[in-house]
């Protein structure tokens, strides 16, 4: 008699499948940069104000976005902007040109805590705007920057950020060309009747004005270090386009899509050591801005890594600078088995969003010549999984420390040669997130200035960390060699303020009831 052998049952492979994530809405309530697009730009401005007359100033805000509500756009305008450059792109694609670069300007507005306390001096309800919540559901933004602990220095700072109540809100304008930046800026400020004393600049001898400015020719897109820049953005379900599939070869995937709630103040959203108080309605749809300008010292990079490769395991200087980012230059991702031991690869996919469909291997990825540091840039701020052996496994912020970066470089390229420290470059870093607390500060604060994250040894951040002493500046590059040392640092902090970012809906409510004239 045969036996008949039944196969094994095999149960069909089952993708993982990511728990539904919430659809973002009220785009039209919500300021039109919060977007990992942002707002296109190739120039920008910071303008730091504060307000004289707040019930003037209220009417005056009140009636600008009424009557002119493109001078401070919603994510719908936003959109409209980035598909007419995509469709400029096509046409010039088709007919192998360049495409034109299309004339356009946006801005958005935010506030600090001691702005919002002047604005309601001029409110008819004072009392709506719940500030006394606010302190206690939001105390890093209500504190402000400066009380944060950020091991921030606090010598050497811009003359803007020298008094922080001097500070009460910011306008970001962003456009396709310094002039249209500011012209919208000015449009902004007559609207807001500065020529009348309604709004002053901030004192510091600029006009209350820092500019940036995207870098041209092959280094576009990448900062003063020479890396490209703005590939890993938080992804919101009803605003970016669902991520692509992942490059063949990527180890755990990290798709980076992102609920909505951790990056914009939505109903029943609350912030870790929040007590549990609901935020003001009106805060709903608004979202914070932390902005900090760091300047970049790009001298002291490159002769870290040529002075110190080799004693590092390193190929290069090349692959040392990768190891302090976590990416080569050109963006692909060290950690990736097929750029664990090539040279940095070249060409357009390097920028894809697919390069940014990747997670980290087991800690051990910390090892020697290949892998990516523990405290590499890229890892620090993003650890995108951590292993059980992880001591910080259970970080809380591993779960909703996320934040959208949409900064911008300033100041002029570095030339080799040119007289050291005389030239200032660097970074306008700016970030938006649900809660302070949550976003930037932890990973500022618990990440990137912490030798224990994510295992004791790690090291410090490389490019932002920030210890209580320059000894403390140091990281993990290769298993079994001692920290690098880094001294001077890569980047220093020149001053910084946070903001909140108000819906569209409270612009042209809440915010803007102004007390009556008498
Ligand atoms: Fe960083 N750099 O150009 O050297 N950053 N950053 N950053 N950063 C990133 O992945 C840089 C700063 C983050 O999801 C890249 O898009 C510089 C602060 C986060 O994998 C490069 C400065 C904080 C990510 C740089 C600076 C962060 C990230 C790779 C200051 C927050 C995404 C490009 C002068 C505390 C990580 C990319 C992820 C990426 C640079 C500041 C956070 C090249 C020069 C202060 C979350």
């Amino acid at each position: 008699m045969s036996t008949v052998v039944v196969p094994p049952i095999i149960p069909p492979t089952v993708p993982p499948t990511n728990p539904p994530v919430e659809k973002l809405e009220k785009l039209e309530d919500i300021q039109g940069d919060i977007w990992s697009k942002g707002f296109p730009k190739d120039n920008e401005t910071y303008y730091l104000f504060q307000i004289k007359h707040p019930a003037d100033f209220a009417r005056c805000l009140r009636k600008l976005v009424t009557d002119q509500p493109h001078l401070i756009p919603n994510l719908n305008m936003v959109k409209v902007n980035w598909a007419e450059i995509k469709a400029e792109k096509k046409r010039a694609d088709a007919h192998k040109e360049q495409p034109k670069r299309l004339p356009m300007a946006n801005a958005l507005i935010a506030f600090t805590y001691k702005g919002l306390e002047i604005i309601r001096g001029g409110l008819q309800n004072p009392d709506d705007l719940l500030l006394e919540d606010i302190e206690k559901t939001d105390p890093a933004f209500s504190h402000g920057m400066k009380s944060a602990p950020l091991n921030d220095p606090t010598a050497g700072l811009d003359p803007l950020f020298a008094d922080p109540t001097a500070i009460h809100g910011l306008l970001k304008v962003a456009g396709s060309s310094k002039e249209k930046v500011n012209e919208r800026l000015k449009e902004i400020q007559v609207a807001l009747q500065c020529d009348k004393g309604v709004i002053n600049d901030v004192p510091g001898g600029t006009e209350g004005r820092i500019d940036g400015a995207v870098r041209e020719g092959d280094n576009r897109g990448k900062e003063h270090f020479g890396f490209q820049d703005g590939i890993s953005q938080p992804l919101m379900n009803g605003l970016d386009d669902p991520p692509p599939a992942p490059d063949s070869g990527a180890l755990a995937t990290s798709t980076m899509e992102t609920e909505p709630k951790f990056l914009i103040v939505m109903e029943g959203t609350r912030s870790q050591g929040s007590n549990d108080i609901p935020r003001p309605d009106w805060m709903h749809q608004g979202s914070f801005l932390v902005f900090r300008k760091l300047e970049q010292n790009v001298e002291a990079f490159n002769d870290l890594t040529e002075k110190n490769f080799k004693r590092y395991e390193c190929r290069n200087a090349e692959h040392m600078g990768a190891k302090l980012m976590g990416r080569w230059r050109s963006g692909a991702p060290i950690t990736l088995p097929a750029y664990h031991t090539a040279d940095d690869p070249t060409g357009d996919h390097c920028k894809s969003k697919k390069m940014n469909n990747f997670g980290y291997e087991k800690v051990d990825d910390n090892s020697t010549a290949r892998g990516c540091p523990l405290a590499a840039h890229i890892r620090k701020t993003n650890p995108r999984r951590t292993d059980e052996e992880d001591t910080n496994a259970s970080d809380p912020g591993l779960k909703f420390t996320r934040i959208i970066r949409g900064g911008i470089p300033y100041g002029p390229d570095h030339t080799k040669g040119e007289k050291p420290g005389v030239m200032k470059r660097g970074l306008l870093f700016a970030c938006y997130q649900g809660s302070i607390e949550d976003g930037f500060q932890h990973m500022q604060s618990s990440w990137c200035n912490t030798d224990t994250f994510p295992m004791g040894g790690s090291g410090l951040d490389p490019i932002v960390g920030q210890g209580k002493s320059p000894d403390d500046m140091k990281m993990l590059i290769t298993e079994g060699k001692e920290q690098v040392q880094i001294n001077p640092p890569l980047v220093t902090f020149r001053g910084g303020e946070y903001f909140f970012v108000p819906s569209i809906k409270s612009l042209k409510g809440v915010l803007t009831a102004a007390a009556p004239l008498h």
